[in-house]
């Protein structure tokens, strides 16, 4: 198969809202570099494209907080952001932020080709207002049920439970996140992007053309919400942040952030061809050209229904030929929270590891949340490095290295004949860059980088059967021939390491002194050559140790750390969800509370989140739609008694009328529980009050 030769690659943008952590590395920056650097060893045009995404209602949350200025937000969390993602070692080859001119103008020209060409529905509709604060909530200026799965903390434009996009309208029980007030509703005028008009094209495009090539998690949620039936969403929104409405009539509005983000890979490309001295349209218009969108699975919407409908709006653009997203990564069986400080954050992780980069590249992929949410642990950090990075890959180098110096005095020795050991293991060496392209083409990047260690495997074997260390006593030819093979292993480490691991691949190589030899690079494919990789007579450099042993002194380190970031969220109060508004008494005895006993419980097919249950409240028993598909097993909670709002208005989710709600609460590691009776002699029926 022939590869195509020009690849446009994107990463998620980052929000400027704070700095990076190992989800954000895990989920999408890791395995994108990997890609990138790989597809340029294969020769391809490749532009790797990312910035900061520096608008959305979440920067100026994120000032509030702080007591700084929106733009000094950015500008903050940008430079540091850019340093961690240099410091790691993603390639990108243009980072650019959503605040430079360019972009403006060129999300500004996109709004406005889609607007002369009557693309959108300009509507005066009722929205969302906070009279407190005097100002319309957008996005996550409000957080109210999802219409879908239940969740009772979505956002206005996006559940985080479920992944779906909605209008902030329709929240069920919406409240201001500034004043934490229930908002009302007021007229203003906003452009919609019908996104009805372009199902049919959705359906042709990702239902009829992706399902085999694109994971089955990006395909499974597309084609949920096609057939679910698309909406017109609003782009603009009622903001002072963010980049002008460029029509008349549209004063004090913004363009939707999600309307101008992932325009910012567009504008990043132009700004690095503007630097390089490139053309940036065949990048973006050329049909020969691959585009990939590289991101976590909450913004699979914006780039597989949102982004392309516009890019097929717009009709002069490519559209993305995979968008290989990644389910989250916990920490230490938590949910990753920078309010809560459970992170680990990208920056802080050099000062405690300084050049240990790629161990943190490499356990991240080996734990890839590929197919599923995954967890990081300290103790599976310490293993992955002492048991597999030094003890296999390590160590086959030093053996390598450390006896080529004692043997040849660092000097690839001559081989005489090959035993049909040797013929064997070169063959089995020369599949590799094969077997590990194949993985890496197919975003199965643990996979890919398991083989790469398979390869260290085999040099290990292969030493400790041939041991040159006895074979010197007796035979030296024998000796220079195992020493030479074991060498074009190591070579072969090298140069097949560098997407995984670059830094490591950098040292090895200097230390092999590998492309001074050939007077080029070796790239990818010539390792499977019938070639040497290092000849005899080639010097290598002095010996220095690729990977050391992590102590437990410094896991329990930061195991303590994080311990303590548990402890100031006990502490704090400022996590913890400020209290409402007073209510009356008579407000308080309108909610009817009872102790129930679930009956039966099954999941609502087709969705991840959703258990339909039988409850028994004492009065009847009735059915209650709970957005707990993920925390518990049907069986699980059988029997199981509970605290039921018995009077809240019944509402239809997934065509089922759900006729009441289950009180849960979330432990401080984000674990949904329910609020328990705990008091085994209640009986179902019972008021709580
Ligand atoms: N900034 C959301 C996020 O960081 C958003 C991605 C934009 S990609 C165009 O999850
Ligand atoms: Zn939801």
């Amino acid at each position: 198969m022939k590869q195509p030769k020009r690849f446009t690659i994107t990463a998620a943008l980052p929000y400027t809202n704070g700095p990076v952590h190992i989800g954000h590395l895990a989920g999408v920056y890791v395995p994108a570099d990997i890609f990138a650097r790989y597809q340029r060893m294969q020769g391809a045009d490749v532009a790797f494209i990312c910035g900061s995404d520096e608008h959305g209602v979440a920067i100026p949350m994120r000032a509030k907080k702080e007591g700084v200025s929106p733009q000094q937000i950015i500008d903050k969390y940008h430079g540091i952001i850019k340093q961690s993602f240099a410091d790691f070692g993603i390639t990108f080859d243009n980072y650019s932020r959503t605040s430079a001119p360019i972009h403006h103008e060129t999300a500004s020209q996109f709004f406005t080709t889609l607007y002369d060409k009557g693309d959108f529905e300009e509507k005066v509709t009722e929205q969302l207002y906070d009279e407190e604060a005097k100002q319309f909530l957008a996005d996550r200026f409000v957080v109210g049920t999802c219409p879908k799965c239940g969740y009772y903390e979505s956002y206005g434009d996006q559940c985080e439970n479920c992944g779906t996009s909605h209008n902030a309208t329709d929240l069920i029980n919406p409240k201001s996140t500034l004043s934490g007030t229930p908002p009302v509703l007021k007229e203003t005028k906003h452009w919609f992007l019908p996104l009805d008009r372009y199902e049919d094209f959705l359906k042709e495009w990702i239902i009829k053309g992706h399902e085999t090539d694109w994971k089955s998690n990006v395909y499974g949620q597309c084609k949920s919400w096609i057939d679910d039936g698309l909406r017109p969403r609003a782009v603009t929104r009622d903001l002072d942040w963010g980049i002008p409405v460029p029509v008349t009539g549209a004063e004090g509005k913004v363009l939707y952030v999600w309307f101008d983000a992932p325009i910012g890979y567009i504008s990043s490309t132009k700004e690095w061809a503007n630097r390089t001295g490139k053309d940036w349209k065949p990048y973006w218009k050329d049909e020969n050209t691959t585009l990939l969108h590289f991101i976590g699975k909450d913004n699979i919407v914006f780039h597989c229904i949102i982004f392309p409908s516009m890019l097929k709006a717009e009709g002069s653009y490519i559209l993305p030929d995979n968008v290989p997203a990644n389910e989250f990564l916990n920490l230490e069986g938590a949910k990753i929270s920078t309010s809560k400080n459970w992170a680990v954050w990208l920056h802080e992780y050099l000062e405690e590891f300084p050049n240990q980069q790629d161990v943190l590249r490499y356990v991240l992929t080996a734990n890839a949340p590929e197919t599923k949410d995954n967890d990081f642990t300290w103790a599976d950090f310490q293993a992955r490095n002492n048991n597999e990075l030094v003890a296999i890959f390590g160590n086959f180098i030093n053996r390598v290295t450390v006896l080529t110096h004692k043997y040849y005095n660092g000097t690839v020795p001559k081989p005489s004949d090959f035993t049909e050991v040797d013929i064997q293991a070169l063959k089995e060496m020369r599949a590799y860059p094969e077997v590990i392209a194949s993985s890496i083409e197919r975003y199965r990047f643990r996979e890919a980088q398991m083989r790469l260690m398979d390869l260290a495997r085999l040099g290990n074997k292969y030493l400790a059967e041939e041991e040159p260390w006895k074979t010197i006593k007796v035979d030296g030819d024998r000796t220079q021939t195992i020493m030479y093979v074991a060498l074009q292993m190591s070579a072969a480490l090298a140069v097949l390491s560098e997407p995984f691991l670059p830094f490591t691949s950098e040292k090895l190589k200097q230390q092999l002194q590998l492309d001074q030899q050939n007077g080029n690079k070796l790239t990818w494919n010539q390792v499977s050559e019938d070639i040497a990789l290092l000849p005899e007579g080639h010097p290598i450099g002095d010996n220095q140790l690729l990977f050391s042993k992590i102590e437990d002194e410094q896991i329990t380190a930061q195991l303590e750390k994080l311990q303590s970031s548990k402890e100031a969220n006990k502490m704090t109060s400022s996590n913890v969800t400020p209290q409402k508004e007073t209510i009356s008494f008579d407000d308080f005895t309108q909610l009817d509370l009872r102790v129930g006993t679930i009956l039966e419980a099954e999941k609502m097919p087709k969705t991840k989140k959703l258990l339909v249950l039988k409850v028994d409240t004492g009065i009847d028993v009735r059915t209650i739609v709970s957005g707990i598909a993920e925390s518990f097993a049907p069986e699980d909670i059988i029997g199981k008694q509970v605290t039921v709002l018995v009077n809240l208005a019944p509402r239809k989710l997934r065509g089922v009328e759900s006729q009441g709600m289950i009180l849960m609460t979330e432990t401080e590691e984000g674990h949904l529980v329910f609020v328990n009776p705990d008091q085994k002699d209640l009986f179902n029926g019972a008021t709580i009050n």
